[in-house]
């Protein structure tokens, strides 16, 4: 059945501070010159471009222990923040490009103080739910979710230029999907919060469809939410998209991820999306770049109704002899 098509109004976010490998910045202009808008505009989703963020250099920027940028991840994510409430305010589904993912701070901060609750799906090998005390890098973005559920607040240090984040999101109101690399102290939280989870074991077990049909089911259980998506590139296998910061080997298919973006589309549900760490820089060849950036737009299309059995607008008049 169809559901009246969402306006895509889009963040660029060429931030790479929460992590230490450069080139992440580069993503939000290379899914654009790979055509997104237009070829969302083809599929009839009408779009907003709300160009790109700047970050201004904070300055006495110094690492906290092991932690590393945290005033700058946590003035940038301050900005998306206001940014996608702005988008969200305007009456369009967000998408923010990445950039890293110490970005969904932010771009979930923003959807849930303009929607309220929220469900969100994150797709990714990493869980991103290190505490600052619990992490083995220091790098933000595999912390983003500990700063956002409730149910962590008591495990999360005070942190320069953090105090603006409120906890947003509940426990039982986040799935998984995709991870095959999560740290003990990840571990340890997702058990102790019973988060419903996929990694790529339940994948192989159940296969996508099921994974898909339970999500959703478990999704609209009780009261039907906004669905936030936050899809790190490195969730599909990095023999397809290669060029991103912390690849893993076994993961989605390119199926497997048009899938999820196609199911979660149907709900009717989807407010807000999060695609990043593309990295150009992290590719061997070219080839690797656009396989990865091809793969990003294809998953973003997913999200505003592109079908692989075809897609014709509901006006379309066959045209007579
Ligand atoms: N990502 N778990 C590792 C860490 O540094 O905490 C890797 C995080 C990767 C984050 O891919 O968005
Ligand atoms: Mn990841
Ligand atoms: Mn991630
Ligand atoms: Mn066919």
């Amino acid at each position: 059945h169809h559901q009246a098509q969402q306006s895509a109004g889009i963040i660029g976010a060429p931030f790479s501070r929460g992590q230490p490998r450069a080139g992440v910045e580069r993503g939000p202009d290379l899914i654009r010159s790979a055509g997104l808008v237009h070829r969302l505009n083809q599929q009839g989703c009408a779009v907003k471009d709300y160009g790109n963020l700047t970050f201004e250099e904070v300055a006495g920027d110094e690492s906290l222990g092991l932690m590393r940028s945290v005033r700058a991840v946590g003035s940038a994510n301050r900005r998306l923040s206001e940014a996608v409430q702005k988008v969200k305010r305007d009456g369009h589904t967000s998408v923010l490009l990445g950039g890293d993912h110490s970005l969904a701070i932010g771009s979930i901060h923003g959807h849930s103080a303009l929607v309220g609750n929220l469900s969100v799906v994150w797709v990714d090998a990493h869980a991103d739910i290190n505490t600052p005390l619990t992490t083995p890098t220091g790098n933000i973005h595999g912390q983003p979710m500990s700063y956002l559920l409730h149910e962590l607040q008591s495990k999360i240090p005070i942190l320069p230029n953090f105090s603006w984040i409120k906890p947003c999101v509940s426990a039982r109101d986040v799935v998984y999907i995709g991870l095959r690399d999560v740290d003990p102290g990840e571990h340890c939280i997702l058990k102790l919060l019973g988060v419903k989870l996929f990694c790529m074991t339940e994948v192989d077990r159940l296969g996508v469809a099921r994974v898909m049909e339970e999500t959703c089911d478990y999704l609209s259980a009780k009261q039907k939410k906004p669905i936030h998506l936050s899809f790190d590139i490195d969730a599909i296998d990095p023999s397809v998209t290669p060029a991103t910061g912390t690849p893993v080997v076994g993961g989605l298919t390119y199926r497997e991820g048009v899938y999820v973006t196609e199911q979660l589309c149907q709900t009717g549900l989807l407010s807000a999306v999060d695609m990043v760490e593309v990295n150009p820089l992290r590719a061997q060849t070219e080839r690797d770049v656009q396989s990865t950036v091809g793969t990003a737009v294809d998953l973003l299309l997913g999200c505003f109704g592109r079908l692989r059995e075809g897609n014709h607008p509901s006006d379309y008049s066959l045209p007579e002899p």
